[in-house]
């Protein structure tokens, strides 16, 4: 996985009624839980994301159907299929994401360590690439 990204597989509880998995902050995903948002419905050909955080954690966990994630920094990039309720892509500050090839069903769930905050993002590639050298630089990574 490249820096700050991490996969994590959930307990799922199987029983003659169906599956179950619990997600709790501080346990199964690694940060306080501030916020929840959901994305689905999206069309065919669409990419959406485009955009780094520097400080918010998110854990990405495609509920429904499947999408793929491209997470990059400005050394290394991977394309990851998330079509499992029960294994979450974490990803840490500082990532590039853009996310692709939503199947029509497809329900992305995210659990994210902050309240939305316009600030936290960087949507300008370039600018985004000049600070991610820094930071990564800088900062002990995850
Ligand atoms: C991310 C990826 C995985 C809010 O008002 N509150 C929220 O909590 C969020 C997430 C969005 N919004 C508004 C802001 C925009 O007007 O919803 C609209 C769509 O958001 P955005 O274009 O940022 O959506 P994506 O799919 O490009 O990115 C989202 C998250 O914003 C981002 O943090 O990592 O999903």
């Amino acid at each position: 996985m490249i820096k700050n990204t991490e996969m994590v597989d959930f307990k799922v509880f199987h029983d003659k009624w169906g599956h179950l998995i619990p997600v709790e902050e501080n346990a199964t995903i690694p940060f306080d839980i501030k916020r929840v948002y959901y994305i689905f419905g999206v069309e065919d050909g669409i990419r959406r994301g485009f955009h780094s955080h520097r400080e918010l954690n998110q854990a990405l966990v495609c509920v429904h159907g499947e999408v793929k994630i491209l997470v990059k920094t400005p050394e290394e990039e991977e394309n990851i299929l998330l079509d499992n309720p029960a294994r979450a892509l974490l990803i840490g500050p500082m990532v590039w994401r853009e996310m692709y090839d939503f199947s029509k069903d497809a329900v992305l769930l995210v659990l994210a360590s902050e309240h939305y905050d316009e600030a936290d993002y960087i949507r300008d590639y370039a600018v985004y690439e000049k600070e991610a050298k820094t930071w990564f630089k800088n900062v002990v990574s995850r």
